[in-house]
């Protein structure tokens, strides 16, 4: 039995058509090879196992060493982490699927032991975020930061860029900039964590500067119509906050419009929490965004359904029902009951929590 809805509807994404409007969101695992921050082979099998999907985004993958805040998660800045996601990327081809990579810098939600010779995080102004990272197999709070110097700035955009080279190289459809959840661009966007003077702080131009100018490069690189990026308005993750957030997004947003991004993924609400913790005009800034809009956070069924034929979305990223239900597009097609998600195993291990959750046609055969 089919259940109709837009939600099973292909969508062109710029010279891309997605098999229905489903995204598997970015979520943080936590497995890379240790030491390398390579994608091995259980994340092929990981990804490739949920391809049927209209787009899968990996989880965040940082650009460079010192963009890198959690244990093992995996990079795009070195041939062998390339190596790895080819075959992640020649996985999920084969099946049919369309995968992006959010390319990440943490910015100050790191820990000296993650960085080179055991460096200061970097941030938009030495300011230390109340909150923990997990390390050298445990929690711990996160680092004091460094101001980033004026002249350094060219080479974190520069990073940016480089990843998305590797990115097209490694054979992804596409990149997702990570703009969202307190790292490093929305440090620099919100004024909790930018106290700058220079053209990088202050005015909300300012403040959206690096955003933009990241954006800029990435478009060079992979093509407007292969870029998307993720931004989270209101969410107070990491330690963030902004004094006036919706003129912020709305100069945001009209900036990335001009550049003709193919799409916004907007973490409406606090990040994998609640939805409604902040007024915010999302209708206002799918109006303002040329391409399309991605809508994130708490989507079921129901309100993905309703939000789809309202016209206020073009596509539905979904996070935990991904983690937990690999076949997550054929069960909500059919209405069968989807598999619960454990959350001791989000984080870090191996196959247990990760590629070991039944599809249909496994718990059939049972
Ligand atoms: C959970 C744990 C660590 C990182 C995000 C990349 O919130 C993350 C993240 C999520 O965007």
């Amino acid at each position: 039995m089919s259940r109709p809805t837009k939600l099973f509807e292909t969508y062109k994404l710029g010279p891309i058509t997605l098999a229905n409007r489903f995204v598997m969101a970015p979520l943080t695992r936590n497995r890379a090879v240790p030491g390398t921050f390579v994608p091995g082979a259980l994340a092929a099998d990981y990804y490739a196992q949920r391809a049927s999907a209209g787009l899968l985004i990996t989880e965040a993958s940082q650009v460079s060493q010192q963009g890198q805040g959690y244990q093992d998660t995996p990079g795009i800045y070195s041939k062998d982490q390339v190596a790895g996601w080819r075959k992640v990327t020649d996985r999920v081809h084969e099946r049919g699927g369309k995968i992006f990579i959010q390319l990440w810098h943490v910015g100050r939600i790191s820990h000296v032991d993650l960085q080179a010779n055991g460096a200061a995080p970097v941030a938009p102004s030495a300011i230390r975020a109340k909150g923990k990272t997990f390390v050298n197999g445990g929690f711990a709070d996160v680092s004091e930061p460094r101001a980033l110097e004026l002249s350094e700035i060219p080479g974190i955009i520069d990073d940016f860029k480089r990843a998305t080279t590797n990115a097209i190289e490694a054979g992804f459809d596409g990149v997702e900039i990570h703009g969202a959840n307190g790292y490093l661009l929305e440090q620099f966007a919100k004024d909790g964590t930018n106290k700058r003077t220079d053209a990088y702080g202050g005015s909300i131009e300012n403040r959206a500067r690096l955003m933009l100018e990241v954006s800029k490069a990435v478009v060079a690189e992979a093509g407007a119509e292969r870029t998307g990026i993720r931004i989270s308005p209101v969410t107070p993750a990491n330690d963030i906050s902004d004094s006036n957030t919706q003129a912020l997004y709305d100069h945001i947003v009209d900036g990335l419009s001009a550049l003709k991004l193919a799409y916004l993924h907007v973490v409406e609400g606090a990040t994998g929490g609640p939805r409604d913790i902040a007024p915010f005009d999302y209708a206002g800034l799918r109006k303002r965004f040329a391409g399309a809009y991605v809508a994130n956070n708490g989507y079921d069924f129901e309100l993905a359904t309703k939000v789809l034929d309202a016209g206020a979305a073009d596509l539905i990223a979904f996070g935990k029902p991904f983690i937990s239900n690999p076949d997550l597009v054929e069960r909500l097609k059919t209405g069968a009951a989807l598999n619960d998600w454990d959350k001791n195993t989000f984080y870090g291990g191996g196959a247990k929590g990760y590629t070991d959750y039944p599809a249909l046609a496994a718990e059939a055969a049972e």
